[in-house]
């Protein structure tokens, strides 16, 4: 038996990720697992929330970005147990966020290749998708917007470019596991098929057992 497929939804803010994981995870059951990163309910994870929603919170910008890495590593075998198990996993946010994020934060010495570092060695996504929006200004508006760190218009706008910096970098070095999807406009139904069209070809394509990705040094 082939192990499960990891499949990652990445983008900013408010563009619908949480939306489509929930509604991929809903069509891959019951052979499907979902995680959210990060994940909060862990007390590495409560310290994050804490950042996130309590601005007097203070940590240092490296600090709270291993906060994030370690929150991965905590779940790396949980994760590697799933796949071996068959069980597809369907992922909101991950490493790329993690790197976009912080670099964007224009620390000195947080580039992108530093931002990566704490994460080499973590499963390589199958599968990414990147949900892409050519109007930052139009998720601001959105509900809830504004509630957490790191919800502004600026800082967003910044994160976008990380983002398309960080993954165009890779796709033009022949990563052919990171697509993007330009979801501007789309209503959910529509995001939904330009995912499944993409997704159903991956989970029909057999992976060995043992055979894993990683996150590797440039
Ligand atoms: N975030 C998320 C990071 O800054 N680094 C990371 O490694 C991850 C996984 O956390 N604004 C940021 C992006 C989001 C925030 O995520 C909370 P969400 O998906 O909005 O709950
Ligand atoms: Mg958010």
């Amino acid at each position: 038996m082939g192990r499960g497929k990891l499949i990652l939804i990445e983008g900013l803010d408010r563009t619908g990720k949480t939306t489509q994981c929930n509604i991929l995870y809903q069509k891959l059951l019951p052979d499907c697992k979902l995680l959210k990163f990060p994940e909060r309910s862990t007390r590495i994870g409560g310290l994050i929330d804490q950042y996130l929603t309590d601005d007097s919170f203070r940590l240092s910008d490296q600090a709270i970005h291993l906060l994030f890495s370690a929150n991965r590593w905590e779940m790396i075998n949980s994760m590697k147990e799933a796949l071996l198990e068959g069980k597809n996993i369907i992922m909101d946010r991950y490493v790329y966020s993690g790197v976009a994020y912080s670099a964007a934060k224009g620390t000195n010495g947080m580039d992108l290749n530093w931002c990566l570092q704490p994460d080499i060695g973590l499963l390589k996504p199958d599968l990414t998708l990147f949900l892409s929006i050519q109007d930052v200004a139009s998720n601001a508006v959105k509900d809830g917007f504004g509630e957490e760190r790191y919800e502004t218009l600026k800082f967003q706008k910044k994160v976008k470019q990380t983002f398309v910096t960080l993954l165009e970098n890779e796709i033009k070095k022949g990563d052919e596991s990171i697509k993007i999807i330009d979801v501007s406009g789309k209503d959910i139904q529509e995001v939904e098929a330009l995912i499944w069209e993409i997704v159903e070809p991956t989970l029909t394509t057999e992976i060995d057992h043992d055979n894993f990705s990683f996150f590797q040094h440039k």
